[in-house]
């Protein structure tokens, strides 16, 4: 077999790629590239039923910058056809289709991506274009940074890509299931937690399904450096995927309790989180975490003009919606779930959010919720096992009546939290995150036992 040289910078630079790579990403590229610039690298995935598809498209510059583009490829069956698309202008002749960029799509850096799409129509079969050209020049990158498919057992290889189906969390087989995980404190403070060896622990030792990521918008979260933490919840989101774990997005508000004070951020924030990672299938978005002060209205307002931006990029993930009074479905307010009953988000495929403190919140807080889920599909996106404050005593007597009705109930939920912060909430003791060391009970509190317990029993999620 011929020795084809691995590419040098200067094969790279000669050969037109972009100046930006590194060496270390050039490890990343087709050894073909010592020959040919890869131009571009593009994912194209699509939700198919009989007769109709939803094609989701990132293209990613791998040239020089462009400012203005036309993605080339063809449709492998005659019977494949263009219908209604998004974020680029369609024609198609024959099995040909051309994608044109729009005003605000044009410009595309190198290295830089974007994600369109299209409803489309078939007949015969619908296979994935096998090829595709920017601006003439042939995609033949990968795009990066690459999650290999989860393989094996894990939860997200299982389930694959979740829908709500009536009032509950369902599987790539319509079957409902329950995802119990971790929220990360806020990222502004507990990054060092989250690395390898803590989310190999959360993923092998917990047997967790789910990595809640918790993006603080004020507080010095995400207002001080937008590119930052948006970067920084990519990455998580990667690592979660890498591991077969679901992540969940938290636009974490807080204070003020008004989403609509930070409407503009969240509509930046997850217009970039939903098109970079359209395509996976293991993110579920979580736009508000605990309006307060505010009227269901304003939060019903709110979440309609957040979800459109995550949909136009990532059509099929599910939408977590807080609910008013620190996301208590109204309760801690003095109201209840029937103003969401009577008023729901006017979108499909949301969920609503609960939260409870078990030693702040007991049964007339679980007899809502079991009102509740009979009526709206709820996700438990946040509780801890000790009082509101995220301190104390842990109450766990309170907290195995709240996780017995959430199993009951199929209620999926993440625990606050998977941090070594120095309150009764956190799972590790303090200084842990400073070590090695995440796996076993060694490291853990009282709530980091009893969590860990919970989380690592079996799950059991229907295939069929
Ligand atoms: C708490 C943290 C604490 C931090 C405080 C203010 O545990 O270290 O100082 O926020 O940012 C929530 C919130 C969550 C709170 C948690 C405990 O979603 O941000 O975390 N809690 O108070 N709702 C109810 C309780």
């Amino acid at each position: 077999m011929q020795k084809i040289p691995r590419p040098t910078r200067r094969h790279l630079l000669a050969a037109g790629a972009a100046a930006a790579l590194t060496i270390g990403a050039s490890a990343l590229l087709p050894v073909a590239t010592a020959m040919a610039a890869p131009g571009c690298a593009v994912t194209y995935t699509t939700n198919s039923w009989p007769g109709g598809f939803t094609a989701n498209i990132t293209v990613k510059n791998l040239g020089d910058a462009v400012n203005g583009w036309t993605l080339g490829f063809s449709f492998p069956d005659a019977g494949q056809r263009v219908g209604q698309g998004w974020s680029a202008t369609y024609q198609q002749s024959g099995q040909a289709v051309t994608a044109q960029s729009l005003s605000w799509n044009g410009a595309l850096a190198t290295g830089a991506s974007t994600t369109i799409g299209f409803n489309g129509t078939w007949t015969g079969s619908n296979p994935a274009p096998t090829s595709f050209t920017l601006n003439g020049t042939a995609c033949t990158g990968s795009t990066t940074p690459t999650t290999p498919p989860p393989t094996g057992q894990t939860p997200v290889a299982v389930n694959g890509q979740l829908r709500v189906c009536g009032v509950n969390l369902c599987n790539q087989y319509g079957r409902p299931i329950q995802l119990r995980g971790m929220s990360t404190h806020g990222l502004q403070w507990f990054a060092r937690c989250y690395n390898d060896a803590s989310l190999d622990a959360l993923a092998t030792d917990w047997r967790a399904d789910l990595l809640r990521i918790s993006m603080y918008v004020q507080e010095g979260g995400y207002e001080t450096n937008p590119a930052a933490f948006t970067d920084r919840v990519n990455t998580l989101v990667d690592e979660a995927g890498e591991r077969g774990m679901y992540a969940l997005i938290d636009f974490h508000t807080l204070t003020p309790g008004d989403p609509m004070y930070n409407l503009e951020r969240a509509k930046t924030f997850f217009a970039a989180v939903s098109a970079r990672n359209a395509n996976r299938n293991n993110v579920i978005y979580e736009i508000t975490n605990e309006p307060n002060g505010v009227s269901w209205q304003t939060i019903k307002n709110y979440a309609e003009q957040v979800i459109p931006v995550i949909r136009v990029n990532d059509p099929d993930a599910i939408v977590v919606v807080g609910t008013r009074a620190w996301s208590s479905l109204g309760v801690s307010e003095g109201g209840n779930s029937t103003e969401v009953v009577d008023n729901p988000v006017n979108a499909g495929n949301i969920m609503y959010a609960f939260h409870f403190y078990a030693a702040s919140h007991k049964d007339s807080y679980r007899a809502e919720v079991e009102r509740a889920a009979a009526r709206l599909p709820l996700f438990v996106t946040e509780f801890g096992t000790v009082t509101y404050t995220g301190g104390g005593a842990v109450d766990a007597a309170s907290s195995t009546a709240w996780l017995n009705l959430l199993d009951r109930l199929k209620i999926s939920y993440a625990n606050w939290t998977y941090s070594d912060a120095d309150e009764g909430s956190a799972a590790f003791r303090p200084g842990t995150c400073a070590g090695s060391t995440y796996a076993g009970t060694g490291v853990l509190t009282e709530s980091g036992v009893l969590m860990r317990e919970r989380i690592r029993t079996p799950d059991t999620f229907p295939t069929g």
